[in-house]
Formats: structure tokens, sequence, C-alpha cells
């Protein structure tokens, strides 16, 4: 730091000149990102709840009031009337919110002190950070020849120190989604805390349903669903960071309370100290804007931008992974190492992605690439062979 103050629009240059180095979601070239501009309005209210800390909610009860009504109303788009959890930062903090729940109520009610969880194959890295942190062992069940979490594998690798399964809705690489009606039954079974992360099809997959597309179950109506991330920064469309986690019941909270003496609460139950009502109050804003209706509309937009693109693919003799479930697509050419078309692609300015499991370039349909991206994609794509 400098010894003497600077003046504003020295400091704003210099800033304006580093922000050019980043990319814009507006140029449509981002292809492997789940995240993408959020809507003006989320941002204006964003913005008018800065200051707001939700570390010491007695301070801030209307923001406080403001996340719980969040939760509610995202649980019950979930099939959960009466739901518990929090707006934190995003999936990585809401997948370790979970787990250290699974790990804390099997320490209670089973005595289990060296925990195991079990996730697929598929499961996004966060986990190995929940099990990293909370000392677990993580012992991962194959996939399917779908790419999806294969039950008997997870039957099989139930053991005595099981404290959670994890499935996805929504897979990071493929956005498929696991069968969450097998698993849970399993779960119930052998009564072991079963935990969806749904933070990118959370925000779709409900109001895909609405509009009928024939999609699994994934939520809450089935009973052994203990909780479920769902990401508002995703395509909930809210600003960056927003993500959501979801508890069928207070107790999954209550075992993660510790005392905090000199606040307006005595106890807390999330990871981080002080922070943001800032995210929960532009999620209320933009989902409330929108409505069930405008996230359908969002995500059926984002569906057919996704076929169009397979089937552009398909003509092109590019071979894709598999038909895609969400709005992602990830494809090979048969005649082409992945790294190589991908060096190609960044080559003429498209931001790639490459999934490794199977190894295919990864395209995220968001709302900032539009059809006529998609148009000069492809076109690129012809012109690469
Ligand atoms: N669960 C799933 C299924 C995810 O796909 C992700 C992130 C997470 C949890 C973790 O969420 P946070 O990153 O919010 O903590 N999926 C994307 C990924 O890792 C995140 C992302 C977003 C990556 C934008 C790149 C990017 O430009 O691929």
């Amino acid at each position: 730091m400098e010894d003497k103050p600077i003046d504003k629009q020295v400091i704003l240059k210099e800033l304006e000149e580093l922000h050019k180095l980043d990319y814009e979601y507006a140029d449509g070239r981002i292809l492997g990102s789940m995240c993408t501009e959020a809507h003006p309005f989320a941002k204006e209210v964003y913005c008018k709840f800065l200051d707001t800390n939700l570390g010491d909610p007695g301070l801030f009860k209307g923001t406080k009031q403001i996340e719980n009504e969040v939760i509610k109303s995202i649980g019950r788009f979930l099939s959960l009337d009466n739901a518990y959890g929090n707006i934190v930062t995003g999936g990585t903090e809401a997948n370790l919110m979970a787990i250290r729940a699974a790990r804390n109520h099997a320490r209670k009610y089973k005595g289990i002190t060296d925990g195991e969880i079990i996730i697929p194959e598929s499961a996004h890295f966060s986990f190995k950070k929940a099990a990293d942190m909370l000392n677990l062992k993580i012992v991962e069940a194959q996939l399917d020849e779908n790419f999806k979490i294969d039950a008997e594998s997870v039957r099989n690798s139930i053991t005595e120190k099981t404290v959670a399964i994890v499935a996805i809705a929504g897979t990071t690489e493929l956005g498929l989604i696991d069968p969450i009606e097998e698993i849970s039954k399993i779960a119930l079974e052998h009564n072991i805390y079963f935990h969806v992360d749904a933070a990118f099809g959370g925000f779709s997959i409900p109001f895909l349903k609405e509009i009928g597309y024939d999609l699994p179950v994934f939520d809450f109506s089935l009973e052994g669903v203990c909780s479920i991330t769902v990401d508002p920064h995703k395509m909930g469309l809210a600003p960056i960071p927003a993500g959501g986690i979801i508890f069928r019941c207070e107790e999954y909270l209550e075992v993660m309370a510790v005392d905090s003496p000199y606040l307006t609460v005595k106890t807390q139950s999330t990871i981080v100290g002080t922070r943001l009502g800032a995210s929960s109050a532009a999620t209320y804003a933009i989902m409330k804007y929108f409505g069930k209706e405008g996230y359908s509309k969002i995500a059926n937009d984002l569906m057919e931008n996704t076929k169009f693109l397979a089937r552009g693919l398909k003509e092109l003799g590019y071979e894709i992974v598999c038909e895609p479930e969400l709005n992602i697509v990830a494809f090979n050419h048969p005649e082409m190492q992945t790294n190589d078309l991908a060096e190609k692609l960044e080559g003429l300015g498209w931001k790639i992605s490459v999934a490794k499991c199977p190894v295919a370039i990864r395209v995220v349909l968001m709302n900032h690439v539009k059809r006529n991206h998609l148009e000069e994609l492809l076109k690129d794509l012809k012109d690469i062979f």
C-alpha cells in the first residue's frame, strides 16, 4: 500500500485496465461456465444489501427473514413444505455443510468416529475438499454405461462406517441426473444420510418438469433425501456468491451448532461467520421477479439451444458423448484427439472446457451463449475439417 491517499479516478482507471483482461459473458465465447451474467435487477438489489451481515442475524432481522423466506421458497419447489438451510457462497460450501451435518449426525447417533462417504465417480471435486476437512474417507461408487451412479456399486460400497451417500442431479461434466429414487431407497434401507447435489440442476429440473419434460424425480418427495444443494448463482441467475443448502429437518443444522455466546443468537451452524445478506436479498428478488414461469422459460430456451447444438454437431460428423438431459453437450470428433480440438477452438477465441470422464469437449449452454454464438461455433467446427 502507498503511504498517501490516491485519487479515485486514478484508482478506477487502474482497475478498469485490469478488468479488461477478464473475459465477458456477453461475448458468448465462454462455453465451460455454469455461472453467467446475473440479471440486472438482482444486481441492483444486491448492492442495496452490501452492508448486511447474516453472521449476526439479531442485528439484521429483516435480512435474516429474507434468507429464511428464500430457503422456504426453494424448499417448496423441491417438494418440501418447511425447509431449513442457508444461502451460502456456492455449491462447495453447501456440499461441505451437508457432509458436515451427515458426519455429525452419524457421530451423535451411531458413534461413528472415522466415517466414510460414498460419492459417484462423477461427483464435483468439492466433496474431496469436504472429506479432507472433515477427516472422512471417500469411497467412489462406479458409474454405469450411461455415466450415472451405479446403484449396485453404491449398495456394495456401504460399510458400518458409511456416514453419507451422495448422488448428483445435473453432473458437472455431462449434466446427467443420477437414479436418485433408487439410491434414496438404498439409503433408507440402511438408515444412511443421503445428500443430493443439485447445484446445477436444482434451478432447472423442477421447472422443466412443470412444462412437460420427462425427467426423473430427484427431490424431497423421495423420503430418503436428507439435503439438497441448489445454487442460485448457477441456473438461478443470481449474482455470485449464492449457493443454497436445503435440509429436510432442523436437526441437521442443530448437530452442527457451536456456541456463539456474545452474538445476538447463541449458536451458529454455518461454516462461515460473517456472511453476506446481499446474496439472500438478490436471490429473493430474482426468484420473485421470474417466478416459476420465468424459470421454465429460461430452462426451456436453454434446452432448445442444447438440442440445436447437439443436432448441428451430429450433422458435422461429431460424436456426442450422451443425449443431453440438461443444458450440457459433450462431444468429440472421431478423427481428432480431444485436446487438439480444444486447442484449435481456443485458438479461434472460444473458452473451452474439457471433461475428464469421459474425455470430451464440454459446452454448458448458459444464458450468455446465444443462438448466433452457436451458429458461429458450428461454423468454426465445420471449418476445422
Ligand atoms: N456441485 C456441482 C454439481 C457443480 O457442478 C459445482 C461447480 C459445485 C458443486 C461447486 O459449486 P461452486 O463452484 O459454486 O462452489 N461447478 C462448476 C465447475 O466446477 C463451477 C464453475 C462455474 C466452473 C463457472 C467454472 C466456471 O467458469 O465446473
